[in-house]
C-alpha cells in the first residue's frame, strides 16, 4: 500500500477503560473478522488474559478502511496493556506507531495510568487523539472528565471525542480523526531496508517469530537478512501481518508493520530492540526478492534496557524439573524482554532460579506462564527488591537476593529503592491514602486537583513497601477508587536489617528478608503467626522463630499432631476413603521437603499478606 496511505497507531489507557473492546468494535467496523468468529476482547487471545479480563501482551492487527474521502487505508493497531507493571510493553508499541488513541472511562475519570501513557506518547513524539468511552453508561459523567483530559493535555474539552465501545457508537468517528491527524509513516521506501523488532515470541516448530515495524526500505520472502546488533544472519521463511491471525505476504514495506520468521531457533539471535537489514547479493529463493542491494549501517534507536524491580526464587517442586525451568526461561524470555533470571542455589530449596520482574503482577503472570505454557510446577519464594551495599572495606555490591546479605559488621551502607508514585483517586479519599502512605514511609511530595472532584498526590515511597500488599490496601481503604502509577526515583541510604526465619532451630534461607529495622519486631511477630497458619501439623512440635543475626525476636510452635485421616472413616465406604486419600495428596502438591519439615507454597509468599489483620 500506497505510505501515504498508511496510519500506525496504538490504543493506550488505563485498565479496564475499554481498550480491548474498542478494538473490537474497529475490527468489526473494518470487516476484519468473520462475525462468526468474534467474541468480546477478541485480541486478548492466551488463556490467561481471557480469564482474569485483562491485557498483558501488546497486540498488532492490520485493518484496511474507507474513509469519508472514498480512499482505503491500511491500518496497523496495537491494542497494549493497561496495568503500571507493563509499562514496558506500552512503550515498545509506542515506538512502531505514529498515533496514540487515548481512551478514558468517562464514568471513571482520569486515572494514574491514563496521565502516565500520556506522557509516554507525548514523549515518543506521537499524536495524541483522546476519546471518553463507556458513554453509555448511566454513570457516564462526559462533562467532568473531559474537564480532566483537557486539563491534562491542554486541548479544549468540547474536542475531545465521545464514544461507546460496547454500542459502536462515535467508533467510525475515531477512525476519521485518526486519518486525518495522525501522520504517515515518515521511513524512506528507497533507503537500505531497516525494521525494528519491537516484540517476539517462541513457535515450537517454526522457532522465533519477530514482530517488526519496517521503517525503510523494504523487506521479502526469501531475501537474507541480518540482525545488526545481534550479528545474526538468516533468510526469511516466511513474512505477513496480523489479521489477527497470521496472514503471509510477499513483501512488508516502508511503514508496515507485521511478522518475520526465518527459522532461527536460538532465542538470543533475534532480541527485541534489535534492528533487521537485508543482506546485499544475489538473493536466494523465489519471489520479488532482491529489493534493494545495499544493507544499512546505522541501527534504528532500540529500547532502553528495563530495570528489573521486584525478584524471587522460582525452584522446580521436581528437581529433576530443572534443565526443563532453564529452557522454559530462556523462552518466554523471548516473549518477555523484561523478564530476568540467573541460577539460584538454595540450602533449603535447592537448585533454581533468581527471577527479576517489573513488578507483583508481572511476577505472577510469569510464574503461571511458565507452569501452563511449560507444564512445570513451581514453587516461588517472597518478592524483594534489590539492595545496594557499600562495605566497611568500601567495596560495593548489589544484593537480589535476602539470604545474600553480608554480615551486618561489614556492612558501611545499605541503600534501597525509592518510587515516586502518582494516586489519583476522588478527593473524599485522599485521608486514607495519605495515612496509607505514612504507614509506608512515604513523603509526600505533591498535591493537585484534576478538577475540583479529583486529587492527584504524589509521593516518595521505598519500593519495598509497595512489593508487601500496597496495592491491595489502596484498593480496599479506598473502596476501589484509587489508582496508582510508579517510577523508580534512584536508591536512597535506609537503616535496614535482615530478619531470618528458623524453623526447627534452622535457618531457613528462602524465609529470610530484609526489612526496616523500626518495623523488624512487628513483622516478625506477624510472620511467626503466620507462618503457624500455614505449616502444616507435623509428627513433633516445630518452632518457628524470627531473629536478627543472633537475637530471636519473635517465636511461635507448631504443635504435633498425627494426621490420620483414614481413621476417622471406619466402615467401609471404599470410594470416601479414596476420596480423602486423594485430597490429601492433592494437598501435598505444592510442599517443598525443608529439612525434616514439609512446607507449603502459602508459606512462602505469607510476607505478602503482612499487612492483613
Ligand atoms: N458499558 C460499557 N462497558 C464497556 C465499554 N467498553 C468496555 N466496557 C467494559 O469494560 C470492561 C473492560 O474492558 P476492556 O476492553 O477489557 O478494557 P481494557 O483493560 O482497557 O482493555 C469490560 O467489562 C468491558 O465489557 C463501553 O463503552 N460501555
Ligand atoms: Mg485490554
Amino acid at each position: 500500500m500506497d505510505q501515504s496511505h498508511i496510519r500506525n497507531f496504538c490504543i493506550v489507557a488505563h485498565i479496564d477503560h475499554g481498550k480491548s473492546t474498542l478494538a473490537d468494535r474497529i475490527l468489526e467496523l473494518t470487516h476484519t473478522v468473520d462475525p462468526r468468529a468474534m467474541r468480546a476482547q477478541v485480541l486478548d487471545s492466551m488463556d490467561l488474559e481471557r480469564e482474569r479480563g485483562i491485557t498483558i501482551k501488546a497486540q498488532a492487527v492490520r485493518v484496511f478502511y474507507t474513509a469519508a474521502d472514498g480512499e482505503t487505508y491500511q491500518l496497523h493497531l496495537i491494542d497494549t496493556p493497561g496495568h503500571v507493571d507493563f509499562t514496558y510493553e506500552v512503550s515498545r508499541s509506542l515506538a512502531a506507531c505514529e498515533g496514540a488513541l487515548l481512551v478514558v472511562d468517562a464514568a471513571q475519570g482520569v486515572e494514574a495510568q491514563t496521565v502516565a501513557n500520556t506522557y509516554l506518547a507525548v514523549e515518543a513524539g506521537l499524536e495524541l487523539i483522546p476519546c471518553l468511552n463507556k458513554l453509555d453508561l448511566p454513570g457516564a459523567e462526559p462533562e467532568r472528565v473531559a474537564g480532566e483530559v483537557s486539563e491534562l493535555i491542554g486541548e479544549p474539552p468540547e474536542s475531545i471525542l465521545r464514544i461507546s465501545g460496547k454500542t459502536g457508537a462515535g467508533v467510525d468517528a475515531v477512525l476519521e480523526q485518526l486519518i486525518a491527524r495522525v501522520p504517515p509513516p515518515a521511513g524512506d521506501p528507497d533507503a537500505p531496508p531497516r525494521a525494528l523488532i519491537f516484540d517476539s515470541e517462541f513457535d515450537q516448530y517454526r522457532g522465533v517469530i519477530a514482530y517488526i515495524r519496517v521503517v525503510d526500505g523494504s523487506f521479502a520472502k526469501g531475501q537474507p537478512i541480518r540482525a545488526m546488533a545481534a550479528g545474526t544472519v538468516a533468510e526469511i521463511d516466511d513474512i505477513g501481518f496480523f489479521s489477527p491471525t497470521m496472514s503471509p505476504v510477499q513483501s512488508l514495506s516502508a511503514g508496515e508493520v507485521g511478522y518475520l520468521i526465518t527459522g532461527v531457533k536460538d532465542v538470543t539471535q533475534l532480541r527485541v530492540g534489535d534492528t533487521l537489514t537485508t543482506r546485499p547479493g544475489p538473493a536466494s529463493g523465489a519471489g520479488p526478492a532482491g529489493g534493494s542491494r545495499t544493507e544499512a549501517t546505522e541501527p534504528l534507536p532500540g529500547y532502553r534496557e528495563v530495570k528489573p524491580m521486584v525478584f524471587c526464587g522460582l525452584f522446580p517442586i521436581d528437581s529433576d524439573d530443572y534443565p526443563d525451568l532453564r529452557d522454559a526461561l530462556e523462552k518466554l524470555t523471548l516473549n518477555d524482554a523484561a523478564l530476568s533470571w540467573e541460577p539460584e542455589t538454595s540450602d533449603a530449596l535447592g537448585f533454581g532460579f533468581r527471577c527479576g520482574f517489573l513488578g507483583l503482577l508481572h511476577m505472577d503472570i510469569v510464574r503461571e506462564r511458565l507452569e501452563r505454557e511449560y507444564d512445570l510446577e513451581l514453587l516461588a519464594t517472597m518478592p524483594s527488591v534489590e539492595f545496594d551495599l557499600t562495605l566497611t572495606n568500601t567495596e560495593e555490591l548489589e544484593v537480589h537476593n535476602p539470604s545474600d546479605m553480608p554480615d551486618p559488621g561489614t556492612i558501611a551502607e545499605i541503600r534501597e529503592p525509592f518510587i515516586k508514585a502518582q494516586l489519583i483517586a476522588p478527593r473524599e479519599h485522599v485521608g486514607a491514602i495519605m495515612e496509607l502512605c505514612q504507614e509506608r514511609r512515604g513523603e509526600h511530595a505533591g498535591m493537585h486537583y484534576l478538577s475540583p472532584e479529583r486529587v492527584q498526590l504524589t509521593y516518595d515511597l521505598p519500593l519495598a513497601e509497595i512489593v508487601l500488599d500496597f496495592f491491595d490496601q489502596l484498593k480496599s481503604r479506598t473502596r476501589g477508587y484509587a489508582s496508582l502509577d510508579y517510577e523508580l526515583d534512584g536508591m536512597r541510604p535506609s537503616d535496614l536489617v535482615k530478619l531470618d526465619v528458623l524453623l526447627a532451630g534452622d535457618p531457613v534461607d528462602a524465609l529470610s528478608m530484609v526489612v526496616h529495622r523500626e518495623k523488624a519486631y512487628e513483622i516478625g511477630r506477624t510472620l511467626t503467626e503466620k507462618l503457624r497458619k500455614r505449616i502444616p501439623r507435623q509428627q513433633y512440635d516445630v518452632p518457628i522463630q524470627a531473629a536478627i543475626g543472633s537475637h530471636i525476636i519473635a517465636r511461635e510452635t507448631v504443635k504435633a499432631f498425627r494426621k490420620d485421616v483414614i481413621a476417622k472413616c471406619y466402615g467401609g465406604d471404599i470410594t470416601r476413603k479414596k476420596k480423602l486419600l486423594e485430597k490429601q495428596k492433592e494437598g501435598k502438591k505444592r510442599m517443598k521437603q525443608v529439612g525434616r519439615i514439609e512446607v507449603p507454597q502459602e508459606a512462602f509468599l505469607a510476607v505478602l499478606e503482612l499487612g492483613e489483620q
